[in-house]
């Protein structure tokens, strides 16, 4: 290969023991989450999935490196970087060409996993079709690579953010597998439902990992996208999150933001709207989604 994959300690040894590893990103870390909360949380992630019986594999390019697996002190530099670019399939190999440090959104954590070797990655919420896509056009690089790339990704839904019912139209013509976890509804980021059912139901660990298997059998390229809602106690109700969406929206409207800034803005801004409310929902929907992660990772590693 013409480009390093370096390996930490501790996956280095899942790998070659075989066991369950569950990939994990790091642009929630630089973009997604104000520090020190951040970084904190990126360490509550881990030993969540080690508690679950999984290898925490997060993943970053730095000084040119695709790390998979990072150290602590790696963890920490990358969480107070101020300037940190926000990689995705576009620009993921010209930052490792040139030396530079980036952290990786849903799209590039799948590539670097399915290069490694990983089957399962938690995140919070993908990127999707943004409202007002039919004139900004802007439509996260996550759908496509969720049919491209073979990967099981466990979110929370979409972000409330976004156009919800136009990301499931997207994801179904690019034929990827939606499926909620335990309920009907497709979740919606800081509520557990909402208004759309998810086209697909599963309520184990083990049917998921299955159903990955099948679709690779199959030779069907593309991931999974697995929707876990949030625990019910840490749930912002709709009506209260929805007009402070509208909110952040019609400022970042105003304030003519655009590309890769959309979602750092909106989401820095429902933060200081429900006076940190919105990170503590992000903080627990990670965690919840680390833990179906190492479960399916472990169902998949079994077979
Ligand atoms: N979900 C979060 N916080 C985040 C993101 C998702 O709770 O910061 C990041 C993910 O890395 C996702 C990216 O891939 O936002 C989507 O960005 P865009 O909409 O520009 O494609
Ligand atoms: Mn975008």
């Amino acid at each position: 290969m013409t480009f390093p994959l370096t390996f930490s300690p501790e996956v280095a040894k899942a790998v070659a023991d075989k066991t369950a590893i569950v990939a994990l990103e790091s642009t929630i870390i630089t973009h997604g989450m104000p520090y020190p909360q951040n970084v904190e949380t990126a360490r509550v992630v881990e030993e969540t999935v080690r508690t679950h019986g999984a290898t925490p594999a997060t993943i970053a390019v730095m000084d040119g490196q695709l790390h998979i697996g990072l150290t602590e002190t790696q963890l920490t530099t990358l969480a107070q970087s101020t300037n940190v670019a926000k990689l995705s399939r576009a620009d993921m190999a010209a930052c490792m060409a040139t030396g530079g440090t980036g952290a990786t959104t849903v799209a590039a954590t799948m590539i670097a996993a399915r290069l490694a070797g990983i089957s399962v990655f938690a995140t919070g919420g993908i990127g999707g079709v943004h409202r007002g896509a039919e004139h900004s056009f802007d439509i996260s690089a996550d759908l496509r690579e969720l049919a491209k790339t073979d990967v099981t990704v466990v979110a929370a839904g979409a972000k409330a953010i976004l156009d919800v019912p136009k990301t499931l139209e997207v994801l179904e013509t690019l034929g990827v597998p939606v499926i909620a976890y335990g309920q009907d509804s497709f979740p919606a980021f800081w509520s557990a439902a909402s208004q759309h059912s998810a086209p697909l139901r599963m309520d184990s660990a083990a049917d998921i990992a299955h159903a990955q298997i099948v679709r690779r059998d199959m030779g069907l390229e593309g991931g999974q996208l697995i929707a876990n809602p949030i625990p019910k106690d840490a749930e912002i109700p709709q009506e209260v999150i929805n007009p402070i969406i509208e909110q952040a929206l019609s400022e970042a409207d105003a304030q003519s933001i655009s590309a890769k800034a959309v979602t750092p803005f909106l989401l820095g801004h429902i933060f200081e709207l429900t006076e940190g409310a919105s990170l503590t929902a992000n903080i627990a929907l990670v965690l919840n989604n680390a833990k179906l992660a190492a479960k399916i990772a472990q169902e998949i590693a079994k077979r």
